[in-house]
């Protein structure tokens, strides 16, 4: 008798033709066939005890246009933070220096712009520049982009373009108004075509449903190809946005959700993005053994707290991880 609704194929070529029912069926498996799955999967392309580690900056922080339910930077909520402009090069390179010092193998510059003017590229080209140079991943995140912006990126040397989709483009328009789903497809392809790495995910514990779930993660594999990195955001909930008060999700669905993500982008970096900081190690042990193995390291997020970088560096000593690098198995 077969206890697997679904066979599983052990090395299956990389698809972009999932179904819906394909991959609600993966949500709906018995928990451990789900994690069996993913982590046989995941040791087929991956180190399963190496952990890649980006390491973040808020390069230009709040007044945002854009109305984000969950960001605590739109200038539309009432979240208690105080907004930035944007940082002189040489201060990056310092806080880069530092995340170097730390372990991290890749520096994410997150700026809150709907979308940048193009005397501000001028500066994050010189911040790409300057934290390449040390011999680090360079990555921003700077919202959506034009041809011309998103070439002077690639001209000097950017290596990945955060990007997220959020949520499914069902459930979108309840998170945000201020841009379109289309939007955001659309600035993908151009980071795409232009040749640079493209990190795409989303955020969940929106309060959306487990459909929702199931259709972000289809959007995002059924991409012409699969983004390198796929950040899986679990939301922070910060007092004066939209989203604060949501009801928790239960986190073994938190679980699923990374799994079904390296089940169906078995090559991509699956990342333990936002939300660490409310997670218990078990449950980060958790989500590695679903097949996440990249996260953000450092004292903060963009705005919110993370983990302290001690408590990390005891988790991998417990779960016998290293920091490794940043290999796309693609
Ligand atoms: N402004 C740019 C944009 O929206 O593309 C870049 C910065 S924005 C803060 C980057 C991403 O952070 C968002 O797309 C969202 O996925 C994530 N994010 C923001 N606030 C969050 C929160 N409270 N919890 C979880 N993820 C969050
Ligand atoms: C991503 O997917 N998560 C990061 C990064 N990409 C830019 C941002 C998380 C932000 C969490 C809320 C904050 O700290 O402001
Ligand atoms: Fe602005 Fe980005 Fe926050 Fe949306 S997620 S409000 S675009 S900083």
């Amino acid at each position: 008798m077969s206890v697997n609704p679904q066979p599983f194929q052990l090395n299956p070529a990389l698809r972009h033709d999932w179904s819906l029912n394909a991959v609600e069926a993966l949500f709906d498996l018995p928990f451990n066939d789900l994690l069996f799955q993913a982590q046989t999967l995941h040791r087929d392309h991956f180190d399963a005890n190496e952990i890649q580690i980006s390491s973040l900056l808020s390069i230009k922080t709040g007044s945002c246009s854009e109305d984000c339910g969950y960001c605590p930077q739109s200038a539309r909520h009432a979240a208690d933070l105080v907004p930035e402009a944007l940082m002189p090069v040489d201060a990056v390179i310092k806080a880069a220096e530092r995340a170097k010092a730390e372990g991290a193998s890749r520096f994410c510059m997150g700026a809150a712009w709907r979308s940048p003017k193009d005397k501000d590229i001028e500066r994050v080209v010189d911040m790409v520049k300057g934290v390449k140079a040390l011999g680090l991943e360079t990555c921003v995140t700077l919202g959506m982009l034009t041809d011309k912006q998103t070439q002077a990126l690639k001209d000097g040397g950017l290596d990945y373009y955060n990007h997220n989709l959020d949520t499914s483009e069902d459930y979108y328009s309840e998170i945000i108004s201020t841009r379109s789903y289309q939007d955001r497809l659309d600035t993908l392809e151009r980071v795409r075509d232009a040749g640079i790495n493209v990190c795409c995910g989303g955020i969940v514990g929106m309060g959306e449903s487990q459909t929702d779930r199931a259709k972000l993660l289809m959007q995002l594999a059924n991409l012409p190809k699969h983004p390198e990195s796929v950040p899986i955001n679990l939301l922070v909930q910060v007092e004066g946005t939209p989203l604060h008060g949501t009801e928790a999700l239960d986190p073994l669905v938190f679980v699923r959700t990374i799994a079904v993500a390296r089940i169906m982008m078995p090559r991509s970096r699956v990342r333990l993005s936002a939300g660490r900081a409310s997670m218990s190690d078990e449950m980060q042990a958790l989500c590695f053994l679903a097949g996440a193995n990249s996260l953000f390291y450092g004292d903060k997020l963009l705005t919110t707290d993370n983990p302290m970088t001690q408590r990390d560096k005891r988790l991998f000593d417990r779960l016998g991880m290293r920091m490794g690098g940043s290999r796309y198995a693609g």
